[in-house]
């Protein structure tokens, strides 16, 4: 991010939540960087930017779009680089129509299922034999793309795209394009996103002006972007875009994802998601994964170009590890001891289960749902279902004490004497008390060691899992059930160190990966091309071997920035390979040259007939930039010379995704699930694929797609959003009296306008109300809120700080917000929207005891919301608000999935 000439804040508080990275943004900056936030907010980040853009929250796909469409209408595409590297001629199937064609639909949607056939959406086939289509494995029926392919750029077949290389032919994804994004001007973005013309004319030129050959523009998002439904379409919309530009694989260029906690870059990697098995090898599903060959020519074919052609070794290479000799050619290297996959099994899924006493006991490690996660109530009545719970953390969370003093036993909802969840509180050493590696938001694996013994009890995640897979063991060691081969078989055999605990480094070498048998036996590996899928070679996760290289713990690596270069290679290490820009082939262009002096970062050197420069070349490393691969071979041999995508199955940047996202080829603006307004590019109102939960605990309020009533009984949006001095869920902050004093109590940031509106005083209080719940908060008046215009109307949003729960044990306490949010994910992700919720809010505190449940009810019988409203697929007609008559609650309620849909002509 140093190296960018401008930096685009979009979706993050980076300031305050990110304030260790922001140093390279103000580092830019000070370079003569220009940056831009664009954040419903104004906040620490605004006020350290050039400009700070207000926008309607949910909106970001417009004004995303409207960047995309500037810079296709004003010939501002970075050509020679679009052309290389992108999918930008690759032409369609005739079968494909797209969301502009649709009225805000793709080919391919099943509305009684709410899910995309995808197979509309594939490349044509210009191969001979071609009557298969180019791109293998459409997605149906809504697998996410982690779910059915991790994170490998799914698959073409053997055929070969057809292309129009003079990118004219009508089908070819780059006029595909600029059909799809002709509507998304700054008049849209002015009616949609409450951004001024002059303002989108502002951001427009500094993007466009700050790319190309010699310069660079980099995105930074988090939570602001991704806790949307639909959200992982705003990233991949930001990623259209920076392909137009040419901003992706160069210094200074790329989108960063700035990532949360500590180390949820390296739990997204080593996973503990659902769907994802370690180096985003996806989890077998049930029924169509069901051999060892099913499974990998799932992930990637020997036939197909890239690295993910080897995907077999890295499978074959994590079963060794995890089951060592016991794992053999004969048994499909013990393939069968993973589980299968029979769904979705997130977060709120278990949490549902919970609630119909399908799931027996709960571990929580590090995590505090009762006030972290959406519908807080609902979680916390899904504990109480429960016949046992371990939570292990430092301080007595709210997930802890929920039986005893939680919302529902004030309510009245739960009695402590009803309850029958045995709960266990096991204590737990913390970052400073135990060794270990962080992976952060730049794939920069850094090692910690352990500053001090941890107090009492409490002990390291290492030991409790190893500890308790030992006692598990050895209470099955005389088993003959099949069922118990996968623990009984595990290796499991972690030498200890000098604290008498696991060897976290023996963890890392297994990561690493390391021979088996022969001479080398043990040696580590150095690299993921030195894996096998003959069983000579075992590792934990294929992207992270080279990380202790040499038998050396790489990550532990600390030389200063002042002894080395700028990349700084030998500070920690980064995966895959120590590499510090993924696809930096794309810094060169088709000959291999550097796009500019400026900008130079990784070449073709022609005397030596390698790539080299500042970084960990991207590429087979003597692959000549004129080489036209060997398709016959596969793999990296298949790469042509300008494949620098080399993880897709095309080689090629995807402006155009035809397969791997289950609600679009091409991101779409939708409107929230709770917005109020009528989406102005398309009949379809909202995302048609979002996963609602239909629950009379769990019911949503759009603003207009049901009664009249709704978008006058909850007429306002919150957004949610962390602040610098405390984290999270608050079980690190507000435990301690050095940051809660700093911020003691829960509030809400409100325009003077709508305190007017309202009647609310400074500092004193006001209830919030939403479909699900309502609590209190203090009343901040503030201009860092802006009322917008945005639909003909004027927009009032709220910001709401997260961190605070009710109890006795935290020094500081408040109502939690996410009592407020409903379970409503993102098809992709199963992410849960925090950023667009429909509010009611008025002065004065919430009521107490069973009374607050009557003041929700009161209002959602006013609304006429069901637990299905805004459930449907499709959504009934959209009624711009001058039209709407007063309707009887509830009458759009039995518009459910396969309703008929009606366009925006009718009415
Ligand atoms: N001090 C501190 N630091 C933290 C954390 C903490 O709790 N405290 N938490 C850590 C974690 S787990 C995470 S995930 C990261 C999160 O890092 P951030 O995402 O930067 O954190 P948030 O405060 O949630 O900020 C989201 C921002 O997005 C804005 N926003 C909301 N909706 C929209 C929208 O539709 N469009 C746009 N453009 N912006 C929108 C909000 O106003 C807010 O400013 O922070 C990490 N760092
Ligand atoms: N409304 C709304 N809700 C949100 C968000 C939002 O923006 N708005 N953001 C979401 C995001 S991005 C996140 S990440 C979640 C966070 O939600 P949670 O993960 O549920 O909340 P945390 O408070 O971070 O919980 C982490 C707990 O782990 C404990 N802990 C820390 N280190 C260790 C350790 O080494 N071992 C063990 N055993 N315990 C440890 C801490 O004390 C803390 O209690 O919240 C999500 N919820
Ligand atoms: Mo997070």
């Amino acid at each position: 991010m140093a190296n960018a000439d401008c930096i685009v804040i979009q979706g993050s508080n980076m300031a305050e939540a990110h304030p260790v990275g922001y140093q390279w943004v103000m580092e830019a900056r000070s370079r003569g960087a220009r940056v831009i936030h664009v954040d419903p907010r104004f906040s620490r980040t605004s006020a350290n930017a050039d400009k700070h853009l207000p926008i309607r929250a949910g909106t970001d796909i417009v004004l995303l779009g409207a960047l995309i469409n500037y810079v296709l209408a004003h010939d501002l595409w970075f050509e020679d680089y679009v052309k290389a590297f992108t999918n930008a001629s690759s032409i369609l199937e005739d079968d494909y129509a797209d969301a502009e064609d649709l009225d805000g639909l793709f080919s391919g949607f099943d509305p009684a299922t709410g899910t995309y056939d995808t197979s509309s959406w594939q490349y044509a086939d210009a191969s001979e034999e071609g009557e298969s289509r180019a791109t293998g494995t459409p997605t149906t029926h809504g697998e996410s793309h982690g779910e059915s392919h991790g994170s490998g750029g799914p698959q073409l077949g053997r055929g070969v795209p057809s292309r129009d290389e003079s990118l004219q032919d009508p089908q070819c994804v780059f006029q595909i394009l600029k059909r799809h994004y002709a509507r998304y001007t700054a008049e849209m973005v002015e009616e949609a996103c409450g951004i001024s013309r002059a303002d989108f004319e502002y951001l427009a030129r500094s993007v466009t002006e700050n790319s190309g050959p010699e310069r660079t523009t980099c995105f930074a998002y988090a939570v602001g972007w991704t806790q949307h439904v639909g959200g992982a379409q705003f990233i991949r919309a930001a990623g259209v875009l920076q392909l137009l530009l040419g901003n992706m694989g160069r210094p200074g260029g790329g989108i960063m994802a700035l990532r949360g906690h500590a180390t949820i870059q390296g739990s997204t990697d080593i996973p503990t998601l659902f769907n994802l098995l370690p180096g985003y090898l996806p989890m077998p599903k049930v029924g169509a994964h069901d051999s060892f060959r099913d499974y990998v020519d799932s992930i990637g074919t020997k036939t197909q170009k890239g690295f993910w052609a080897d995907s077999e070794s890295y499978a074959v290479n994590l079963l060794k590890a995890w089951w060592g000799d016991a794992a053999t050619a004969e048994n499909d290297w013990a393939f069968d001891n993973l589980p299968r996959l029979t769904g979705a099994h997130g977060t709120y899924q278990t949490t549902m289960r919970m609630l119909e006493d399908g799931v027996d006991g709960y571990f929580l490690l590090g995590q505090n749902p009762a006030v972290g996660s959406a519908n807080g109530r609902l979680q916390r009545l899904g504990m109480s279902h429960l016949k046992w719970m371990v939570v292990r953390d430092f301080s007595m969370i709210e997930s802890a004490t929920w039986w005893k003093e939680g919302p529902e036993i004030e309510s009245g909802e739960l009695r402590t004497e009803d309850i029958a969840t045995e709960m266990f509180f096991l204590p737990a050493a913390n970052h400073t008390e135990k060794a270990g590696s962080f992976t952060q938001t730049q794939r920069l694996v850094q090692w910690r060691e352990r500053a001090v013994t941890p107090p009492g009890d409490c002990t390291s995640e290492l030991t409790f899992m190893h500890e308790l897979g030992q006692r598990i063991r050895s209470r099955l060691k005389d088993s003959q059930d099949p069922r118990d081969r996968p623990l009984l078989d595990l290796t499991w055999d972690y030498p200890t160190d000098e604290h008498g605990e696991p060897d976290p480094e023996a963890v890392l070498k297994e990561i690493n990966g390391y021979h088996v048998g022969g001479e080398k036996d043990g040696t580590p590996l150095s690299s993921y091309t030195e894996m096998t899928a003959d069983g000579t070679t075992a590792g934990g996760c294929w992207i992270y071997a080279g990380v202790y290289a040499d038998g050396v713990n790489q990550a532990a690596r600390r030389k200063p920035g002042s002894e080395q270069d700028s990349t700084a290679a030998e500070w920690a290490w980064a995966w895959p390979a120590n590499r510090r820009i993924l696809y930096n082939r794309a810094s060169a262009d088709a000959d291999g040259k550097p796009w500019s002096e400026r900008k130079r970062y990784v070449w073709w050197d022609e005397d030596t007939e390698q790539w080299t420069g500042k970084d960990v070349p991207d590429f087979p490393p003597d692959k000549h930039p004129h080489d036209s691969g060997d398709a016959e071979k596969g793999g990296s041999a298949a790469l042509a010379g300008n494949d620098a995508f080399v993880m897709q199955a095309d080689g090629r940047g995807w402006l155009f995704a035809p397969s791997g996202m289950v609600d679009g080829p091409l991101p779409t603006h939708y409107e929230a699930v709770e917005s109020a307004i009528p989406n102005p590019l398309y009949a379809q109102q909202a995302n048609p694929t979002q996963k609602t939960i239909a629950d009379s605990s769990n019911m949503n309020a759009p603003g207009i797609t049901g009664t009249a009533a709704q978008g006058e009984v909850y007429p306002y949006v919150f957004t949610t959003y962390r602040l610098t001095e405390h984290h999270t869920a608050g079980g690190m902050s507000r435990f301690l009296p050095y940051l809660a004093e700093l911020q003691p109590e829960l509030f809400c940031e409100v325009s003077p306008e709508l305190a007017d509106e309202v009647g609310l005083a400074p500092y004193g209080w006001a209830t919030v109300i939403s479909a699900r719940s309502a609590i209190e908060a203090r009343v901040l008046i503030t201009r860092r809120m802006s009322p917008l215009r945005a639909a003909g109307r004027t927009v009032h949003q709220i910001g709401i700080p997260y961190h605070w729960a009710q109890g006795s044990e935290a020094v500081v306490s408040g109502d939690a917000v996410n009592d407020l949010v409903g379970m409503n994910l993102d098809a992709n992700t199963q992410i849960q929207n925090s950023k667009v919720v429909a509010c009611a809010l008025r002065p004065g505190r919430r009521p107490r005891g069973p009374a607050l449940r009557d003041l929700v009810a009161d209002f959602q019988r006013r609304a006429g919301i069901s637990p299905t409203t805004g459930d449907e697929a499709i959504a009934p007609a959209v009624h711009p608000p001058e039209a709407r008559s007063e309707g009887t609650p509830g009458q759009d309620d039995d518009a459910g999935r396969g309703a008929e849909r009606t366009t925006r002509e009718e009415h």
